[in-house]
């Protein structure tokens, strides 16, 4: 498809996606009102909502209904909110500022955005389980869902990708451990977005190996061209192990090296849609557009 088609697609998908999350959140009017404020605050702050985009689109691509995969998307970008709130607090990454507003805990107070994402990562499970059966996913399927977001959401992702990031603050970090960490913190959700697409729908074994396959390389292929664009202006000053930089692939390989790991990784992503045929359009041309992205 062309690139205009690609753009009119993300943002049709958006526009139904943020509709979906309104009303699977709390309403704002809560009491206490300043959790439910805050949740909602840091929701609907400007994500790009790339992960349930993936999840709508891995569902398309194995002929699944938008119905019925909308609610699992807003269960993965519920909890990469959570794990945003929560690394921007003063004892991880201590961010001011997320999207260009005020960081959640900078906007309310920490408590408020500690108990902001805890309430994001366990609402995600609640409507998995509460509106998967509603929508008629068959309990099974439902339960492989929630198996898949558990998994890429604990120690074998979000949180051990976040605790080894930690530690290597504190070192040299090897090629190895960067890897790990990438994996872990950024890929995983990606691969369970487009599994947990695939799953809803009805994937066969064959399908979700493809789609576990490219999700995790354009996961890879997405954080080192974030690095990238993160060193920004900075850009000439950077190179291959960098003093003091903190675990990135712009850092630790250089620019120039970081450019063609993130092109081979998606190269890797779209060789993998391989078996899955021209209904996996549309993920490789995102794989594509994500790879040449400025921003
Ligand atoms: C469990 C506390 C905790 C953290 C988990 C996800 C994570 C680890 C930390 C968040 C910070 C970070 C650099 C994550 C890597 C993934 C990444 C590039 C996130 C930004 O994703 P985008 O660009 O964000 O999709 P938007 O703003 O569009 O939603």
């Amino acid at each position: 498809v062309s690139a205009l088609e690609l753009e009119a697609y993300l943002e049709e998908k958006r526009q139904r996606i943020e509709e979906e999350l309104d009303q699977l959140l709390p309403p704002a009017s809560g009491y206490p009102p300043r959790i439910f404020q805050a949740i909602r605050y840091s929701v609907f702050s400007g994500g790009k909502r790339l992960r349930p985009i993936l999840v709508l689109m891995a569902s398309e691509a194995v002929g699944g209904k938008e119905e019925q995969a909308l609610p699992a998307a807003c269960a993965v970008e519920f909890v990469h909110t959570y794990s945003l709130i929560h690394d921007d607090l003063p004892c991880m990454d201590d961010d001011d500022l997320r999207r260009g507003r005020p960081t959640c805990h900078r906007a309310f107070d920490e408590a408020t955005a500690v108990l902001a994402g805890d309430a994001l990562l366990t609402h995600a499970f609640w409507v998995l389980a509460h509106e998967l059966p509603r929508r008629g996913v068959p309990p099974l399927t439902a339960l492989a869902v929630i198996e898949e977001l558990g998994r890429a959401a604990g120690v074998e992702g979000l949180i051990v990708g976040q605790a080894a990031d930690l530690a290597a603050q504190k070192g040299k970090i090897s090629e190895e451990e960067l890897l790990f960490i990438h994996l872990r913190k950024t890929a995983q959700l990606f691969r369970a977005s487009v599994c947990i697409g695939g799953i809803i729908s009805g994937a066969s074994p064959d399908e979700l190996g493809a789609l576990a396959s490219y999700g995790e390389h354009l996961g890879l292929a997405f954080q080192i061209v974030d690095d990238i664009l993160d060193l920004g202006a900075d850009s000439a000053k950077a190179g291959a192990g960098t003093e003091g930089s903190k675990a990135t692939y712009a850092a630790f390989y250089g620019l120039e090296e970081a450019r063609r790991k993130a092109d081979e990784a998606t190269e890797k992503a779209v060789a993998s849609l391989g078996s899955l045929g021209s209904a996996a359009g549309r993920l490789r041309d995102l794989a594509f557009r994500l790879a040449g992205r400025r921003s």
